[in-house]
């Protein structure tokens, strides 16, 4: 098949996801074409049978706000039609469901048919996607998709309540490659970051409002008064500023490090003891699932999608969002001695298991197989 994927190059999940769906096809011998406007990030390899075609969007002094989204509905014309693609493979709605929707109308006047699949994210849907400014395109683009997957049943039933929406809505969970995560921990590394065998706590983000970095110093606060401890800050992003802020005046500079993007999470998962998540929505929470399949148990909050990937007692625990007095105590109590923090980490990979890449894209690659057939 030939596929054509369209998504955000950057750290964030969704970008991540399409890139690992698109070298997990490439490798099944699919020819995949991705469509974005700098290389994605876990790109960063050669891999045979994927080509990655850049959106260039020409400025011009009238352009105040360059016009992204008919840059990149004339790029997926351009390639679709030049590499004779199946079909059209979108994730995050906004603008990328719009464009392809544009592309497709431009297309059946030359009688090429391309069917458009567009997966949906997350905020996509929660924050942006229901602002009243793009409320009205987003519902159009979403139900002129030929198909429209949601990475969580939350993400699905959170789309119906915002939206009307007239099509069926596909669930198939977000996946990672459980073999990557499957590493022993660098002990160098390892004494580097906690050189008294300290327990190593970590969050990984994009540091934005809803992922309440605040509260990920905090529940640590608690957990530092009575365990010896180390937190790992990983990723970068607006309220970065706001939770080292914190840090000092808690004065826990020493024990909070903060170490910005990195690509080699599967080397930091694995020096980890647990995860912290308290994030305000997660359609999905893929970071935690990269964490418990690296043996990381996850303390998160209980709402959207981190719901049915966090199994409270057996891969972490799940409390309100900003119960920093439940959140701590579950983590201490998760950390209070090796026994316990060992059940944890052991159920917390063989859970991660169920969303193995190997049990996932053949979802994917089912429902593209739908469309050929027609
Ligand atoms: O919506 C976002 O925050 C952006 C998006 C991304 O690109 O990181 O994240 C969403 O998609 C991820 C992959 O499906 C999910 O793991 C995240 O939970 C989801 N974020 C939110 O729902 C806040």
């Amino acid at each position: 098949m030939r596929i054509g994927i369209v998504c955000y190059p950057t750290f964030g999940g969704s970008g991540v996801l399409a890139t690992e769906l698109g070298k997990a096809l490439a490798q099944k011998d699919h020819q995949v074409h991705f469509i974005t406007y700098r290389e994605p990030v876990r790109l960063n390899v050669y891999v045979p049978n994927i080509f990655y075609h850049e959106v260039h969007v020409p400025t011009y002094p009238l352009f105040e706000y360059p016009p992204y989204e008919t840059a990149l509905a004339s790029a997926m014309v351009d390639v679709i039609k030049n590499n004779h693609l199946d079909l059209l493979h979108v994730h995050y709605a906004i603008p990328h469901a719009s464009a392809a929707y544009m592309a497709k109308k431009i297309l059946e006047k030359e009688n090429i048919k391309i069917p458009v699949i567009t997966t949906l994210h997350g905020t996509d849907i929660t924050l942006v996607g229901r602002d009243k400014t793009y409320a009205p395109v987003v519902t159009f683009s979403i139900n002129e998709s030929d198909a429209i997957t949601a990475v969580s049943e939350d993400l699905k039933e959170e789309t119906y309540r915002s939206f009307k929406i007239e099509k069926e809505i596909e669930v198939i969970y977000n996946f990672i490659d459980v073999s990557r995560f499957n590493k022993k921990p660098i002990d160098a590394f390892k004494k580097a970051i906690a050189p008294n065998g300290e327990k190593i706590l970590l969050h990984v983000s994009n540091f934005r409002k809803l992922k309440r970095v605040s509260d990920v110093v905090r529940i640590f606060n608690e957990v530092h008064k009575v365990i010896p401890s180390i937190l790992l800050f990983v990723g970068d992003g607006p309220d970065r500023p706001t939770a080292e802020e914190l840090c000092r005046e808690l004065g826990l500079c020493d024990e909070i490090k903060f170490v910005g993007r990195q690509e080699q999470m599967e080397e930091i998962l694995a020096i980890g003891d647990l995860f912290l998540l308290p994030s305000e929505y997660e359609s999905f929470g893929l970071a935690a699932l990269e964490a418990m399949a690296a043996g990381v148990p996850v303390i998160s909050t209980n709402v959207g999608g981190l719901k049915e990937i966090n199994v409270p007692g057996e891969t972490g625990y799940m409390a309100d969002v900003g119960d920093i007095e439940t959140l701590s105590r579950y983590s201490i109590d998760i950390l209070k001695d090796e026994e316990t923090l060992k059940k944890f980490k052991k159920k917390a990979a063989a859970h991660a298991k169920i969303f193995d890449i190997n049990n996932i894209v053949p979802l994917y690659e089912k429902l593209y197989g739908r469309f050929l057939q027609q």
